[in-house]
Parts: C-alpha cells; sequence; structure tokens
C-alpha cells in the first residue's frame, strides 16, 4: 500500500489534506501522536517472558552480556546458567530452503485454479500490497505477510479453497522524483524494485499464488480502474470544481501535500500558498451516511471504525440566518448563515466569525478595515486547515468593521474575520458563543468581546469562570417576547429543539445534518499515474468521456518529467498524445493531462486478484460471489482512514451498479503492531564531558548525548546504568527503525544467517500480533535454537563430518499416553491460538512439546507426524524437508491439520483425600478410573499415611470413586493383639 515505510510508521501518518476532507479539533478527532518511541522498560511482552522463562535458558545460546541486557528489558531477572555457544547454523536451513522454494514454484503447489470445487468453503486472506520502494523489503513487513501466510497454509490444511495473491501499488512519487533527477524512466525504476521485492519475498516462503500476481501500472489493470472512474462519471459521482492546491510559484508546480513542509516545499524551501485550480472531484460524500451505518457490522478494530466515524464527522445541528447592519445599525438584505451544533446557545452569541475565504467577505468588509482584512486574507491562505484549526494555536483575526443582529437577542454583535473558521466546512460562517465554546471564549478574551452566559450546568454550580462551559445544562438569560422566543428553564436538548423549530416557522433558519467528510480530490499534476479518460472539445471546452471500448487509455513515454512550470501537469508535454478527436462529432479535442492520485489503483485490487486476467469484465460475476468478501485483510493502522474509506466507497457504488455482490469489501481487517529497532542506551554528559545521570528525563535537554555499547550497560535495579560508574543512569528505548538512526534491520541478511523459517517464527514470536515490539538479534538466535533443536529431535544430531543422515529417527510404535497427551495438548493449543491470531503462545506450545518430547526414549511417527504438519504454517521450509523425510512423496502443504482428541485434553489423575477413621490424614494421586484396591494400594505406600496403616487390621474401607478414601481400623483386634 503507498509508500513501503508508511508500513512501518506507528501510527497514522498526518492525513493529506488535499487528499479528502479537511478536518478540524472542534470534535475529538483522532489523528493520534505518531509514536516515536516505546520505553522499554515498562513493557515486557508477554513473548519476551515466556520465551525467556521456559525456553530460552533450556536453549542456552546467548552470549551473556546480551541475556542480561535482554532479560532486564523483559523484566525477568535470572541470569542464564551456560556460557555462551553461539550456533549460528543449528540446522541446514541454507540447504532446505532454497530447495522448497523451488519446488513449491517449479510445481506451483499454492496455485489456487480458476475453476475451484465451489462447494468446498472459501478463505480470502489479503496483505495490504505494498509500494515497491527502492528501498527494498524491511523488516516489518514480514510482520504481516508471515501472519497471513500461516493463516492461508492453515485453511488449506483445513479444506478451504484459499485464495492469497500478491502484487504491487506501483504507481507514487518517489519513481517520479527519482526521474526528474535522474531522466531514469519511472516505470524502470519501478519494474526494478517491483523484481526485487517479488524476490525478497518468494525467499522468504510465503505461499502467494504468484500467478495472480498484479501490478496497477499495467494497462491491463488500469484499464479498470478506468472503466470505474467512467461508471462514477456516469452517475454524476466524479465531477470537475476550482479547488485550492498547493501551489509553489519558484518550482512553477503543483506540490503534494508530503512536499509540503512548515508552509514552505520540501526541496529548496520555497513558499507554498493554496490557489484554486480545476480539479476532478469524487463525491464521496454522496456515500457518507452508508459508510458510517454499514461500520458497525463489520469485526474491524474498534480503534479504526471511531476514525473513519471521526472522519466522516456526521453532525446534526442547524443553520441560522443573521442580517447585516448598515453604519446606521438598520438591517440590509445581506444575511449571513451560520452552522450550529448548539442553537440551544443562540441568546449568547455575541459575535460573528467568518472564514478568510468567505465568498461574501468583500462585499461586508468596511472601507476602512479592508486592507488590514486583505492582509490577513493573504497570510491565511498560507497556512493548513490543521495549522488553523490547532486547539493549541493562539488565535488571531481582524474585525470586518460590521455588524449582524442577532436573532434572538436582536443585539447588534460584530463581524470578525478568524482563521479557526474553515470556508470549507459548514457555511464557513459561525455564531461565537464565547461563555460556552473554548475557542470562541479564548478569542473573546483576546479582543475583549463580550461573554454571555446562557448555559447552566444541571447541578445549579457558578459558571461565571475563566473558562467555557461546553456542557449541556438549563437554559438562562434567553428570553425575547418581541422575537416569540423563550427557551429559560428548558434543557439544552429541548430548547435546541425549540430553537430549530421557531427558525423553521420564521424563516430564519432550519435543520441541518453536516460532515466533516468533504469529497474526495482525484487529480495529480504528476505523470505517474493512471490517465483519467476525458477529453474536452477544443471549441467549447465540453468534457466528453472516452468510450469504454477504447480502454485502456495508455500512459504516453515521456523523456522530460519536469514540471512545466505553468501548474501544467507533465502529461501536457506529451503533445501529439494530448491532441486527439472526438470520435462522435469529429471535433479536435484535447486530452486530459491530470493523472489519477496513488489512492485509485488500490480501491479494488482485492477484485482483481479474484479474476485477474479476465479482458471483458473487472471479475467474473461468479468468482467474485464466490470470493467475496475478503475474510481476513492484514496491513497498517496508518490506513484506517483514507485508503480504507476510499475502497469501501468504490466498493458500495460497484456494489451499487452490480459488479459486487457483497455491501462491504473487507469483513476482517487486523493491523499488525510496528517493530521498533534494537533498545538503545543513551548517555547525558554535561559541557566539560562529565557524564550527568539520566534522573529526570524532562531536564536532560541541555545536555549532550552519547550513544553507549550494550557491554558497558548493566542493570540496576529498574534502571540501566554504567557498568563502570553505576550512579549514572541511562535512558533506554527503542525507536523507530530508520536509514538515519542506523538501525534498520535488513531481512536479506536475517535470512542469510538464520534462514527465512527462524525470520518467520522470530517475527511471530516477538510478542503479540497487534502490538509494537522491539527488534533484538538475541532473540532471533533463540527461536533459530528452537529449530534446530526440534531438526535434532527427528532428524538426529549431525554425524562426525558435520552433515545430517537422511531420513528421521522415528520409530514405529505406538504412542503412549503420554506421548498422546502431550501431542493433543499441542494440537489443541495451536489451533486455538492460529484462530485467534496470537502466534506468539502458538508457538509458545510447540516449544513446549519438544521440550517435552526431549525425555522420552522413542519418537513414534504417529507423534511426530502430526506435531510436523503443526509447525507447517510457521517454518514451512522445515515442515516441507521433515515431511519428505518421513516418507511423503507430497507437499504437506494440502495435509490434513491435526484435530486435537478431547479424550487426551481431560486431566486424567486426580488428588483423592484419605481418611483413617474418619480422619483425613493425606492425599494421594490417583488414576481416574481408579479402582478401591488400586487407591488403597497407593495410599499404603504412601510415606505419610503408612504411619497410620502399617500392620494395622482394618474393619472397613469406605471408597466413594474419585471422592473420597475412607478407612476404618478395627480397633478390637488391634488391641486383643496387642494382649496377646
Ligand atoms: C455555536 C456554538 C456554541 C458551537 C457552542 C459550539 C459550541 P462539529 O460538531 O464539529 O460539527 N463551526 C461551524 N462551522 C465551522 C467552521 N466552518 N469552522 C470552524 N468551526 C465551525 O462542530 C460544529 C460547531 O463548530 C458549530 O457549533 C460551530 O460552533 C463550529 F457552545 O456554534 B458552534
Amino acid at each position: 500500500m503507498a509508500i513501503t515505510h508508511t508500513t512501518l510508521q506507528p501510527f497514522p501518518l498526518s492525513p493529506p489534506l488535499n487528499h479528502n476532507a479537511f478536518h478540524f479539533s472542534s470534535r475529538n478527532l483522532l489523528f493520534p501522536r505518531k509514536l516515536k518511541h516505546a520505553h522499554v522498560t515498562k513493557s515486557p511482552s508477554f513473548a519476551s517472558i515466556l520465551y525467556k522463562k521456559h525456553t530460552l535458558l533450556s536453549y542456552g545460546c546467548f552470549d551473556t552480556s546480551r541475556s542480561r541486557i535482554r532479560s532486564s528489558v523483559s523484566g525477568v531477572q535470572e541470569e542464564p546458567k551456560q556460557k555462551p555457544v553461539v550456533v549460528k547454523r543449528a540446522y541446514p536451513f541454507d540447504e532446505i530452503e532454497p530447495k522448497w522454494q523451488r519446488y513449491w514454484e517449479e510445481n506451483r503447489i499454492f496455485r489456487t485454479p480458476d475453476d475451484v470445487d465451489t462447494s468446498k468453503p472459501k478463505y480470502y486472506v489479503l496483505d495490504m500490497f505494498p509500494y515497491p520502494s527502492g528501498a527494498g523489503l524491511h523488516v516489518g513487513h514480514p510482520l504481516g505477510y508471515t501472519a497471513t501466510d500461516i493463516l492461508a497454509r492453515f485453511k488449506r490444511m483445513q479444506g478451504y479453497n484459499v485464495l492469497h495473491p500478491m502484487g504491487w501499488d506501483a504507481f507514487g512519487l518517489p519513481a517520479e522524483q527519482y526521474a526528474i533527477e535522474t531522466g531514469t524512466h519511472p516505470k524502470l525504476t519501478t519494474l526494478r524494485n517491483i523484481n526485487r521485492f517479488r524476490s525478497q519475498l518468494k525467499s522468504l516462503g510465503f505461499s502467494y499464488d504468484w500467478d495472480r500476481e498484479i501490478s496497477t501500472i499495467e494497462p491491463d489493470y488500469y484499464k479498470w480502474t478506468q472503466w470505474i472512474f467512467l461508471q462514477l462519471l456516469k452517475r454524476g459521482l466524479a465531477y470537475q470544481a476550482e479547488v485550492p492546491v498547493n501551489w509553489c510559484p519558484a518550482l512553477g508546480t503543483v506540490l503534494a501535500n508530503e512536499e509540503v513542509v512548515d508552509g514552505v516545499s520540501e526541496r529548496g524551501g520555497h513558499p507554498v500558498i493554496r490557489k484554486p485550480m480545476r480539479q476532478w472531484m469524487l463525491k464521496i460524500t454522496a456515500y457518507a451516511d452508508r459508510l458510517l451505518e454499514d461500520l458497525d457490522e463489520l469485526d474491524w478494530p474498534e480503534s479504526i471504525k471511531e476514525m473513519q466515524r471521526n472522519w466522516i464527522g456526521r453532525s446534526e445541528g442547524a443553520e441560522v440566518e443573521f442580517f447585516v447592519l448598515d453604519s446606521d445599525g438598520r438591517e440590509t438584505n445581506m444575511k449571513i448563515t451560520v452552522y450550529t451544533t448548539r442553537p440551544d446557545t443562540i441568546f449568547g452569541a455575541t459575535y460573528l466569525v467568518v472564514a478568510p475565504e468567505y465568498t461574501l467577505l468583500s462585499s461586508i468588509v468596511s472601507t476602512e478595515h479592508r486592507e488590514c482584512v486583505e492582509e490577513y486574507q493573504d497570510i491565511a491562505s498560507r497556512k493548513s486547515d490543521l495549522e488553523r484549526t490547532e486547539l493549541q494555536k493562539e488565535k488571531t483575526g481582524v474585525f470586518s468593521g460590521c455588524y449582524a443582529k442577532n436573532p434572538t437577542s436582536g443585539e447588534p454583535i460584530p463581524i470578525w474575520v478568524a482563521d479557526y473558521v474553515l470556508g470549507s466546512y459548514g457555511t464557513g460562517a459561525i455564531m461565537a458563543v464565547p461563555a460556552h465554546d473554548a475557542r470562541d471564549h479564548e478569542f473573546a478574551s483576546k479582543f475583549n468581546i463580550p461573554i454571555k452566559w446562557v448555559v447552566t450546568p444541571n447541578n445549579g454550580s457558578c459558571i461565571e469562570s475563566e473558562k467555557a462551559y461546553s456542557g449541556e445544562g438549563i437554559i438562562i438569560n434567553s428570553s425575547n417576547m418581541e422575537v416569540g422566543l423563550d427557551i429559560n428553564d428548558l434543557s439544552s436538548k429541548e430548547a435546541a429543539y425549540k430553537v430549530i423549530e421557531w427558525a423553521e416557522k420564521t424563516g430564519k433558519g432550519k435543520k441541518k445534518v453536516n460532515y466533516k467528510l468533504r469529497d474526495w480530490l482525484f487529480a495529480r499534476q504528476r505523470y505517474w499515474g493512471e490517465p483519467i479518460p476525458v477529453i474536452f472539445l477544443e471549441d467549447s471546452g465540453e468534457s466528453i468521456p472516452v468510450l469504454e471500448t477504447e480502454l485502456p487509455l495508455t500512459l504516453p513515454e515521456l523523456d522530460d518529467f519536469t514540471p512545466s512550470g505553468t501548474g501544467e501537469p507533465p502529461l501536457s508535454k506529451a503533445v501529439s498524445w494530448v491532441k486527439t478527436i472526438d470520435p462522435s462529432s469529429g471535433k479536435p479535442a484535447m486530452r486530459e493531462t491530470n493523472t489519477m492520485p496513488q489512492w485509485a489503483g488500490s480501491c479494488w485490487y482485492y477484485l482483481r486478484f479474484m479474476d485477474p486476467k479476465n479482458s471483458n469484465a473487472l471479475v467474473d460475476k461468479a468468482k467474485e460471489k464466490y470470493w467475496s468478501p475478503v475474510d481476513v485483510y492484514v496491513g497498517g493502522a496508518e490506513h484506517a482512514v483514507l485508503h480504507l474509506l476510499y475502497s469501501r466507497f468504490w466498493h458500495k457504488v460497484l456494489y451499487d451498479i452490480g459488479v459486487v455482490s457483497t455491501k462491504e469489501p473487507f469483513k476482517c481487517v487486523i493491523n499488525q503492531g510496528i517493530i521498533l529497532g534494537e533498545v538503545q542506551f543513551t548517555a547525558y554528559k554535561d559541557t566539560d564531558g562529565n557524564y550527568v545521570s539520566a534522573d529526570s528525563a524532562d531536564e536532560l535537554g541541555e545536555y549532550i548525548q552519547e550513544i553507549i555499547p550494550e557491554e558497558r550497560v548493566v542493570k540496576s535495579g529498574e534502571f540501566y546504568v554504567l557498568k563502570d560508574n553505576q550512579n549514572i543512569r541511562l535512558i533506554a528505548r527503542a525507536h523507530k527503525m530508520s536509514k538515519s538512526r542506523g538501525n534498520v534491520v535488513n531481512p536479506d541478511d536475517v535470512i542469510s544467517e538464520y534462514g527465512a523459517d527462524s525470520l518467520r517464527l522470530y517475527e511471530m514470536f516477538m510478542g503479540p500480533f497487534r502490538d509494537s515490539k522491539t527488534w533484538n538479534t538475541s532473540g532471533i538466535e533463540g527461536v533459530h535454537r528452537f529449530l534446530g533443536r526440534t531438526w535434532r529431535l527427528i532428524v538426529g544430531s549431525p554425524l562426525h563430518h558435520g552433515a545430517f543422515g537422511d531420513g528421521t529417527l522415528v520409530t514405529d510404535e505406538e504412542p503412549t499416553t503420554e506421548q498422546l497427551r502431550a501431542l493433543h495438548k499441542c494440537i489443541a493449543k495451536v489451533t486455538e491460538e492460529i484462530e485467534g491470531t496470537r502466534f506468539n503462545t502458538g508457538i509458545s506450545a510447540m516449544m513446549e512439546f519438544v521440550n517435552a518430547a526431549y525425555k522420552w526414549d522413542k519418537h513414534p511417527k504417529a507423534i511426530i507426524e502430526a506435531f510436523v504438519l503443526l509447525l507447517s504454517p510457521y517454518a514451512p521450509h522445515m515442515a516441507e524437508e521433515l515431511w519428505s523425510r518421513l516418507g511423503h512423496p507430497d507437499s504437506i502443504a494440502y495435509e490434513a491439520f491435526p484435530k486435537a482428541d478431547l479424550a487426551y485434553l481431560k486431566e486424567s489423575t486426580i488428588v483423592l483425600p484419605v481418611q483413617i477413621n474418619g480422619k483425613t490424614r493425606g492425599t494421594i494421586e490417583v488414576e481416574k478410573g481408579c479402582s478401591e484396591e488400586d487407591a488403597f494400594t497407593l495410599a499404603s505406600q504412601d510415606e505419610k499415611l503408612s504411619k497410620y496403616l502399617d500392620g494395622k487390621p482394618i474393619k472397613k474401607r469406605i471408597f466413594v470413586p474419585g471422592k473420597i478414601l475412607n478407612v476404618i481400623l478395627d480397633r478390637q483386634t488391634a488391641k486383643a493383639g496387642s494382649v496377646q
């Protein structure tokens, strides 16, 4: 999806403003703060503790200094007992892995045929497809991809038809920027990157059906992206409008939001202004209600659903008209309509605010204030909407020199111009109620505007305060019988209702629902995107859609990708392509030179995977019906709004025109956590070069930082300190992986050192799938040891020359009950944990099994085979190899996944209380169905109980199976015996 490294960004990127709605934060808009780093001391991952406790020590493979650090990181104090013996190649993964990857590819093992048996259940498991960046794969990618691969392999083994495809979201800015800098065609760069990504993914052993690979830049694919655009156009859902863009006069180009930093161009630091330009828009707002309502039925993270709700931002309120007054205080025929969600506060409206870009502003503003207002407008045009509406930002504004009449109180109130009101929301004008709105309160206090309290909290507490009271309550100071409105003593809700009723009756306003969601700006002044299939007649400028039969409208070759300097997109340079003839009228025409945004291709790609080669339709109806919807969709949380909302919108349009059969595209969405770089330790020094203890993180700003290598660090209590000066506390932090920090881990290196199975297993074992986790190279060594141990359990130790023998050590014996119990416990746990996407704890169960199996003398084939099946979704290369060594000629991929037999899961022994003469003297552990005789024998052998029973005559035994054994001694006989 979009840009590869964004998949690794901690949490949603700030939404690109001109891509969609302009949001501001009067409500609790969720743009969660970027997670810059995690303090690792706080939260040991469950897996790291479990891993540490149960497993790593027994695999004893670490260098002690690392382990000590790790154990402190995870909060576990114990020290490893063994000295380090770093075994890098615990088993011959370097031979096994390429061998099985070749086998899968040559035999197309993971091909999902076009004509699947549709009587079988289906499972469509999808990764958010990557943007093939020049940097190649990052260890963050395999996290999600391994999880979906485990699910795909698991479901195949459960008899499902599985659709598990991969493709490329391949249009995008970096390739175009690279083209501008080097003259290399973006297609070449992109194809090179795709090849690299593909081979990296293959080296991880993912079970994608590579026959279904698609790429958004291929004309066969974007033909259908263009076709969808034409359907939107036909239905009035695509239209043209003048919309502000980021225009950089110095560079002579329009910039994407990512290219603008703090109001200047990222390249060169030139000022950027917002300038209206003709743009294509998509009417996503027409689907706002459905996009909102249908969220309820989705199995998505609540946080994402909430972000979508906030992004759509439905609010109910009213539009009310305020007449502008002339200089004598008389009503003119000019009016300002405001949008308010709090009509109950209307008597408290002591001023109006219009946005700097409010269309009627120039006709309202007085001559003496004009210059000042225009200057203010100019400054505001350089700010983004987010900057303008930031709550913490000091409010600015200018008086327009004009007044309006509050229609309820009848009082004249000043009209101000301020940038905290946006032209793009509501009506672009507000009635400001400083007593009850924080922003208005701040503004009124700064500019000495009266504050009038009209709502009192229900508990009647004092309201006059330094702060606005924004809650609901009981209305006061709100009656004017001259206009026929009295809302005093009503609750806020009742009052709002009454004000709307009054406004509708008097023609002064009406009820109104508003959305924050804006129509989607669907044009980019870029080369590397899908051409928009529209032409314009040269004489009239009329726009005409390209005929469907002429699709795909292919992107022309271009040598010069630099911006034109006039704001015209680079495609305008492809003169012979631009000039065309309208086929129906024969008139000369020009092609649209804007291209589609990068989001376009990713809006519907999941449909194309169902039928990737179809040249007659976007997707065959029957195939769509079978495979839809995507059962599980895994990707980064940064796609919570834009991608996931845009694709839901397109999907609903396709549903309305009968192309798809479901209302929603993705049944379940899961966000994998992010992977942070290895923990770094920072020490602080004063200007004399002396270390300063980092006791209070807040006060360290003025000191010089120094990164301390792990071997100079020890843990002291809760903190990390310098080994040779333990009074100096350090800061331990895991940072986001980034080139500049030098903490990026390349999966290729990990694979060559430990193998793909180890990387897969480690990424799953790092911690809960959805949580963010820190990379730890020692951790991968531990997982690698586990795989080596598993290998030796089944294949045996290496022969004296280092190589492993053929075949396995398994025997043909019948498994013992103990072995069956261990196995079925493992099956139950692994199954349950895969189904719950708790992959880390599934691995722990397998580790426990291997530990138990090491204690057995014999390893029956039936047990080991089942275990290899369990292991196969996680470590498929090793599992294939073992499966073949166990004598199976076919791939393990379609073997049935083992089922747990409940009979072996029940606890087999119980603790039985034993009474002697009615007094409980101890307990014995017995088999559940144990007989009275066996229970008695065990009791008489028990060290404690035997004291009471030894040689004593027994009168009777009372045995309640599973409950109690009571032994009544024969005291008479005993006495008589003693006399004799
Ligand atoms: C008077 C009022 C009194 C308001 C009060 C709030 C509290 P949501 O819920 O986000 O839709 N508003 C309206 N249009 C605006 C614009 N273009 N730019 C900035 N603010 C705008 O917010 C609706 C509220 O945000 C409206 O209700 C309006 O302020 C403000 F005690 O009107 B209110």
